[in-house]
């Protein structure tokens, strides 16, 4: 092992000028130091965006990311920087990167690599990270905190480095964490002690990893995928379930000819909304309440039987009781093997990669497969028909103030006029009206509160799907969501990006009507400044802002924000007496035993 040297002349590549901590950089020198290390480690990986919040002992590592030619996109909060993480993480399958300072800046990341463990988003959540002999006696070093500790249960892995010539092999480690399996948030904790720690540059050079295959294709068995065709072949109402792992996967053209091919009816999770588009005649969406009780069997393709299908159990699934299964038998697809039987049996479980698999049992899908039958199909269309008459009459109708579904009706028309667009969507009644009101046309469209129904992941969605595909952004907020993040207007606006935020003001958690019953000054805890200005936030940080009371006034809004692609807030006033208690998931909330 190399000794610590921290102020010595190091290697940089030919992009940089360079002046770092420690002193000038000389081309001719012999010796690279961590902070490069770092760097070259991420570009060999392809990695080409840091998402993060500057500060000890990272602030010299966010300089020389950008003098070396990587993007980065500085937050105001290290929680949104990490969302945005986990997110580009999702559209790419790259891992996402969010770079922050140590204890306080650490602890703010670490809800986003929660949420991207759970979510099984791809994501490295780095930190910076105090002097460790100080940290391990609790001396009280600045920021003194044992993260690695902290970080280990609530990531997929985590690891740390102590010295320069280790730094390839954690961020190697790190990226086929991230990537390989299941994806999921990666902890990555880099000391101070270790940027300025220099190596020879040729030894230091020759320690940096390119990962290959970080995401190994694993290849489903023969006979699982045969156990699964044989039970869906004699289905009499099968249903196809798509999940986020679904649209993760990139395996759009051969999941769409599976559906096709098969001809059996599916149903998209609110994340796999546009992997076919809304309006595809198999869609069972508008006869979902149908469909889960009277199905026979049912394939599960990246979609786990987790909270968000009731656990595949209960009155849902047509079960006599909370607990009871409904008697389906089910084919999961999914990479995890323990997946499988973690809360109903499952009949054929399928463990591979989503594309593999969709294509292998495509392989078993010939011309004579027998289509659902008639009934089963003819069943669906007849709800779905109703329904969809239903919703239209409440779509055409203009109440004053807007109501969720007139507000939304035009989201809906500018979607579909703007297919390309990325839909965010966060909020309680905001969140489930635009799930079920605004069709979605391309995959990978639609980022929203993913498993844990998670407020605050808006605007940090937002700032990655504009960076990361350049497309226009649409972020249809409740008002209580937006202000988790709403100070990233300032980082819309600062990076220029083409985000328009809708804010669906209804005044408050749910509605905005309610009263506190003492009668005393405070206001209910659930509602807002009434009337709040939210547009004026976007104008002080030279954006557009729009306040809205019609449907014509929203569209003109939302069309000249994409017209100009220009930062954009959208403050759309709802009636505040709109909106139920937690949108659909009312039934969560514990029941007390007498009105309160
Ligand atoms: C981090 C986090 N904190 C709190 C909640 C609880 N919660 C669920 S929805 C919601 C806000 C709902 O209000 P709004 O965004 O205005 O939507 P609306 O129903 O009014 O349209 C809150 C606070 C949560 N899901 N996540
Ligand atoms: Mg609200």
């Amino acid at each position: 092992m190399s000794s610590v040297i921290a102020a010595k002349p190091v290697a940089t590549t030919a992009d940089e000028t360079p002046k770092i901590a420690g002193g000038e950089m000389n081309a001719q020198s012999q010796e690279i130091d961590g902070f490069q290390l770092v760097i070259d480690a991420l570009k060999l990986n392809g990695i080409d965006t840091i998402f993060g919040l500057p500060g000890i002992p990272i602030t010299d590592l966010t300089r020389r990311l950008q003098r070396s030619g990587l993007r980065v996109v500085s937050f105001r909060h290290e929680q949104n920087a990490g969302y945005a993480a986990s997110i580009a993480g999702f559209l790419t399958q790259k891992p996402g990167i969010c770079l922050t300072v140590s204890a306080p800046g650490f602890l703010n990341g670490l809800t986003a690599l929660a949420h991207a463990t759970v979510n099984c988003f791809p994501m490295i959540l780095i930190s910076g990270s105090s002097e460790r002999e100080i940290v391990d006696l609790q001396q009280g070093d600045y920021e003194e905190m044992d993260q690695l500790a902290i970080a280990k249960p609530l990531a997929k892995a985590a690891f740390r480095v102590l010295h320069a010539e280790d730094i390839g092999v954690g961020i190697a480690r790190a990226i086929r964490a991230a990537l390989s399996g299941r994806p999921g948030g990666v902890y990555l904790d880099l000391p101070a002690k270790l940027f300025p720690q220099a190596i020879d540059a040729a030894t230091g050079k020759s320690t940096l990893i390119k990962v290959v295959d970080p995401a190994p294709k694993q290849i489903p068995a023969p006979d699982a995928v045969k156990r699964a065709l044989d039970l869906l072949k004699l289905a009499k109402k099968p249903l196809i379930i798509l999940g986020k792992g679904a649209a993760y996967a990139q395996a759009d053209a051969d999941i769409r000819a599976l559906v096709e091919r098969t001809g059996i009816p599916y149903l998209p999770m609110s994340m796999a909304k546009g992997l076919l588009p809304d309006t595809h005649e198999q869609s069972a969406s508008a006869a979902r309440s149908y469909v889960l009780p009277e199905a026979d069997v049912v394939m599960l393709i990246g979609a786990r039987l987790n909270w968000l299908l009731s656990h595949g159990k209960g009155k849902t699934w047509g079960g006599a009781s909370a607990k009871a299964w409904g008697g389906q038998k089910y084919v999961q697809v999914d990479i995890s093997p323990q997946e499988a039987d973690s809360n109903v049996r499952i009949d054929a479980p399928v463990v591979g990669d989503i594309g593999p698999c969709v294509k292998a049992l495509l392989a078993g899908i010939d011309a004579q497969w027998p289509k659902p039958p008639a009934e089963w199909i003819g069943a669906i269309t007849e709800r779905k028909t109703k329904n969809v008459a239903k919703m239209a009459e409440t779509l055409a109708k203009n109440p004053s103030p807007m109501s969720f579904q007139s507000a939304l009706n035009v989201v809906r028309d500018i979607v579909k006029a703007n297919p390309d667009a990325v839909l965010v969507n966060e909020g309680a009644n905001a969140l489930d009206f635009t799930r079920s009101i605004v069709d979605m046309y391309k995959p990978r469209k639609r980022l929203d509160v993913g498993t844990w129904g998670v407020m605050g992941v808006g605007m940090g969605f937002s700032v990655a799907a504009a960076v990361v595909s350049g497309e226009q952004v649409i972020a249809v907020e409740g008002d209580s969501a937006f202000g988790f993040s709403g100070m990233e207007t300032e980082t819309i606006c600062r990076y220029n990006l083409p985000v328009c935020v809708v804010i669906m003001n209804n005044n408050g958690v749910y509605r905005g009507d309610e009263i506190n019953p003492t009668g005393g000054p405070d206001p209910s805890p659930l509602v807002f400044v009434k009337d709040a200005r939210y547009e004026k936030l976007m104008e002080a940080f030279g954006g557009v802002g729009a306040h809205v009371k019609t449907p014509d006034e929203l569209r003109r809004a939302m069309e000249e924000a994409i017209r100009s692609r220009r930062p954009t807030l959208i403050n759309a006033v709802i009636d505040e007496k709109a909106g139920t208690e937690s949108g659909r998931i009312t039934s969560l909330n514990p029941a007390a035993k007498k009105k309160p």
